[in-house]
């Protein structure tokens, strides 16, 4: 099989991007999950690191995924998928860390991500979201242990790197991607986005593209 160009890459993401993304099912709990159907891409993250800004940046769609300036805004894990097609699910997830809710919720989330984390069949990969300003986080190591055992293969993406100096966001990127030598199901090569300006979303839909293709052949 010959590998598709990068600009292949880049317009067959642009197309599965373009497709009209639509709320399926929205699930507090392991227990209510929707039957699985496809491959599904999970977007992971501390509460208010742009998860649900990204699933919309992604999808050209102001408020598919209900976004807010307060951490614990998603309490649900939320999935996303195109009428018709049952090739790729979207599933936005609760935030784990610090988040403007009981103490009791929040443990609670972050047993359901860990769950669904671990033992998910169709979980093809994950998005772990990292602000670009912070860096990865005690919080963030649990989930990267959780996808190292549970062997789901993972990629970390900056976000709102509109925020930071090219400068910095060039160290952020060595010091994460040094990081994750030691983590055996983690991609290398860190990606880094914007949700604000559109920055690094063609390259993240051409990633997802390329995984589409490879588990469908
Ligand atoms: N400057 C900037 N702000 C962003 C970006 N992405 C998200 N934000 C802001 O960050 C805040 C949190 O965004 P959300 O998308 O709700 O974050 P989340 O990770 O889904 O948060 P929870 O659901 O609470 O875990 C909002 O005020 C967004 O406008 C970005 O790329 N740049
Ligand atoms: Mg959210």
């Amino acid at each position: 099989m010959t590998e598709k160009s990068d600009d292949n890459l880049i317009e067959t993401g642009r197309k599965l991007f373009a497709r009209d993304w639509q709320f399926i099912w929205a699930s507090p709990s392991i227990e209510t999950l929707p039957p699985m159907a496809g491959l599904e891409i999970a977007f992971a993250g501390r509460s208010n690191v742009g998860k649900s800004s990204l699933i919309n940046a992604l999808t050209g769609r102001n408020a598919l995924a209900r976004t807010s300036h307060t951490p614990g805004r998603t309490q649900e894990l939320i999935f996303f998928e195109v009428p018709g097609k049952t090739d790729l699910r979207l599933v936005d997830m609760p935030g784990y860390g610090y988040a403007k809710a009981p103490k009791s919720q929040v443990a609670s989330w972050t047993e359901l991500i860990h769950k669904f984390l671990q033992g998910r069949a169709s979980l093809a990969r994950v998005y772990v979201l990292i602000d670009a300003r912070h860096g990865l986080k005690d919080v963030d190591f649990e989930i990267l242990g959780t996808l190292d055992r549970s062997a789901v293969s993972y990629q970390i993406v900056l976000t709102k790197a509109d925020q930071v100096k090219a400068s910095e966001l060039q160290s952020r990127i060595a010091e994460t991607g040094a990081a994750l030598a030691k983590h055996a199901a983690a991609f290398p090569d860190v990606l880094t986005t914007s949700s604000r300006s559109g920055a690094g979303m063609a390259e993240l839909r051409a990633a997802m593209a390329r995984l589409l293709e490879e588990r469908s052949s």
